[in-house]
């Protein structure tokens, strides 16, 4: 396994066990970072407190992200109890339930602005509050969908926002590989978590990615985590700005 000794790791957007968020920070935290893990909110709390007691040494946060001021206090938290960071994961995605169950068509401007601002906007936000803390380099790590790059039935305004979020991903790459710093999205075949849960459609869609993928089986969220170790590792020193897919190889079959 890759040695992650001495690397502070935020992690954010903890729900519960299925997160993939957890999947990532057990892998982290087994590879040796000393990992910070945050959750939304108050109704979040005690479930991901109960989780991360359960990996010695991490430590958790509060924070939504539609909020600058609970941003600029979280890295102010991290500057003053760690002294530096070295990887960011962000594992967030938020579009209103009503936007995912009418046509695309009528995707409401509330629905399309909440959508890229939780699920795009606090990817810079997060970037910018992390970059100086990260004075020997870094890793940022943010998790995308395939329906970014190809129509998904059903994930809509999602595919538009994540769509988004690759080319964020490109644009903050740019931006902060004088810094040393690398941007990556990992994109995750579809998993059972709590943000995938009322889909009605996930166990036919499950189906079939094991049916159709080079693979044949679904993806698990230890197999993204042990790709977010790799680009949060030196061995990816000189990978920045990609999509990685971690989807079984899904994403290129034609037909
Ligand atoms: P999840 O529900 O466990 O995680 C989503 C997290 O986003 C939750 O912890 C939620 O609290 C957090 N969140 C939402 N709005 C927020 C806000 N305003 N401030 C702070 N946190 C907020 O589900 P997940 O599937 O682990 O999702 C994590 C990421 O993985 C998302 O970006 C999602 O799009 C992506 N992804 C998921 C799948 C899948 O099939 N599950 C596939 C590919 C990519
Ligand atoms: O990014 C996601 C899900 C993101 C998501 C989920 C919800 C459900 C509850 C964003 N906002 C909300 N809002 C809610 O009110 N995934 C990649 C998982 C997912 O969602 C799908 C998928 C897959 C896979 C939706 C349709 C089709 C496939």
């Amino acid at each position: 396994m890759l040695n992650l000794n001495g690397r502070v790791a935020a992690v954010f957007g903890l729900a519960n066990k299925r997160s993939i968020s957890w999947g990532i920070a057990k892998k982290l935290h087994e590879a040796g970072a000393k990992l910070t893990i945050g959750y939304q909110n108050e109704r979040m709390k005690a479930e991901a407190l109960g989780l991360i007691e359960e990996l010695p040494g991490a430590e958790p946060f509060q924070c939504d992200v539609s909020s600058d001021a609970e941003i600029d206090q979280t890295f102010a938290q991290m500057k003053e109890h760690y002294g530096k960071l070295d990887i960011l994961v962000h594992s967030i995605a938020f579009a209103p339930a009503e936007d995912l169950k009418n046509d695309f068509l009528q995707t409401s401007r509330e629905g399309f602005r909440i959508a890229h601002e939780v699920s795009v906007y606090s990817l810079i936000a997060l970037s910018r509050g992390a970059a100086p803390l990260m004075t020997d380099g870094g890793s940022i790590i943010t998790l995308t969908y395939f329906g970014a790059e190809k129509v998904v039935p059903h994930y809509k305004v999602m595919g538009v926002a994540k769509a988004a979020l690759e080319a964020t991903v490109r644009y903050l790459a740019a931006d902060l590989g004088k810094q040393n710093i690398r941007v990556n999205a990992i994109s995750a075949g579809p998993i059972r978590t709590l943000a995938a849960r009322g889909i009605g459609a996930l166990g036919d869609m499950m189906k079939h990615h094991e049916e159709r993928s080079p693979l044949h089986r679904n993806t698990e969220q230890d197999e993204v985590g042990k790709t977010a170790v790799y680009l949060a590792s030196d061995l990816a020193s000189g990978v920045t700005g990609e999509t990685i897919y971690v989807d079984s190889g899904y994403n290129i079959m034609g037909f």
